[in-house]
């Protein structure tokens, strides 16, 4: 026998943005939204979320703009709202939006929005300011980490988002959900596996969905919200109890509550993940880095001011001694015979005034202008572009 499936062709689809905060959601939002967005408070909440309607293809598209959180956990309202959406709105494709300059606290939430099963796409934002801080995190590798598709954006220069979006659409219209499971340590995959079996077996379905191994890390990391949602089925008591006491287990194996540890293992998966992909290259300083660093470390500091300051004694020398000759000269061929001649009319003193006066101003010419002019122009030029304290520093 053939069962048909229904082949009605759905043509609205939902794409719901997640992330940490500041990863770019919102640049990423209205690129992809323009001007039509609507705002308003999720249901029974007063966290905002913001909606766009955008066409794309055959598709209507519903684009969610979540709250940016952490964590999905049930302690926060944002975090609650970023969770209930999800489960309650069933988009089509989750779009996480991870930072590639920090991409181990990013993939903290990845890993826990992977758990919920459903098609999803990363888009590693903030590419410019990982490259620049001489982190080059691979699309490729996470890619294979993750068992799901990357794409790496520059948001705010709209570099790759428009492709970012049309893989979205093609992920959330194939249904293509994330095949891979990060596995935690062997003692928690233990806990789990008893759950999940229990779950599958005595609870009449299973809440918003959700595949049995992550209601089963939900109801042991103590999540409020699951559990409620759990004990309003058939069944429910007999899991719950079997929870309590697993999880009790696990706080006294570690010496801290079952959803600490099971944190700490998933930051331990993240960091993992987040180093295995990054190479990272020493970022190119810039040229006044460069000199800042050789002229205040020891080594090359105290030649560069021996070097300095024979240059300042040549130029002194050179430019100096030309100075004065140009000086000098001038004095002696233009003014000095003209003075005198006046003086020497006025008979001894005369005389003797010509001697000091011609001499005094020759000092000054030959020694004042030169000489401490050129010293104090190269002092003023060293303090202007900073070298003097730099110098300070090594000595
Ligand atoms: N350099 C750089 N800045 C970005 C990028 N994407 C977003 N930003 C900036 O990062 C800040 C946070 O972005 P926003 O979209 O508000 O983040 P949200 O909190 O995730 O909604 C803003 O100042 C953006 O202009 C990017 O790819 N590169
Ligand atoms: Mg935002």
């Amino acid at each position: 026998m053939v069962t048909i499936v229904s082949a009605v062709k759905r043509s609205e689809i939902v794409v719901a943005l997640a992330g940490t905060p500041n990863v770019g959601k919102s640049a990423i939002f209205h690129q992809i939204t323009g001007a039509d967005v609507i705002v308003s408070n999720y249901p029974g909440t007063t966290v905002e979320l913001m909606e766009g309607r955008v066409k794309h293809g055959d598709y209507d598209i519903r684009v969610i703009d979540l709250p940016g959180v952490y964590s999905l956990g049930a302690v926060s309202q944002d975090e609650l709202v970023a969770r209930r959406a999800i489960l309650e709105q069933e988009p089509d494709v989750i779009v996480n939006i991870v930072d590639a300059s920090n991409l181990e606290r990013s993939l903290f939430l990845t890993l826990q929005l992977m758990e919920l099963g459903r098609p999803m796409l990363v888009v590693m934002n903030m590419y410019d300011v990982a490259l620049a801080r001489g982190l080059h995190p691979s699309a490729a590798e996470l890619s294979k980490k993750l068992g799901l598709p990357v794409i790496t954006t520059v948001a705010t220069r709209g570099e790759n988002v428009a492709r970012a979006f049309d893989e979205a659409v093609k992920i959330a219209a194939a249904r293509v959900r994330p095949g891979k499971v990060l596995s935690l340590s062997r003692d928690t995959e233990r806990a789990i596996k008893v759950l999940a079996g229990e779950i599958a077996k005595y609870l009449g379905k299973v809440p918003f969905g959700l595949p049995a191994r992550t209601v089963a890390i939900k109801l042991l990391e103590g999540d409020e919200h699951l559990i409620k949602a759990v004990a309003d089925l058939p069944g429910s008591e007999r899991v719950l109890m079997r929870a309590r006491r697993l999880a009790r287990e696990i706080a006294a194996k570690y010496g801290e509550p079952s959803a600490y540890r099971i944190a700490r293992e998933r930051h331990g998966i993240a960091a993992m993940i987040s180093r295995e992909v990054t190479e990272t290259v020493p970022a190119k300083l810039k040229w006044s880095h460069r000199l800042d660093n050789i002229t205040s470390t020891v080594r090359t500091g105290v030649p560069i001011m021996v070097a300095i300051f024979a240059g300042l004694i040549l130029l002194l020398i050179y430019v100096g001694g030309f100075l004065e000759g140009l000086l000098v000269n001038g004095w002696e061929i233009l003014v000095s015979p003209a003075l005198s001649g006046f003086f020497n009319g006025l008979g001894d003193l005369g005389r003797i005034l010509d001697i000091g006066i011609n001499q005094g101003i020759i000092g000054i010419l030959a020694v004042m202008i030169p000489y401490i002019l050129v010293f104090f122009l190269v002092f003023a030029l060293l303090e202007d572009i900073g070298y003097l304290p730099r110098m300070a520093f090594v000595m």
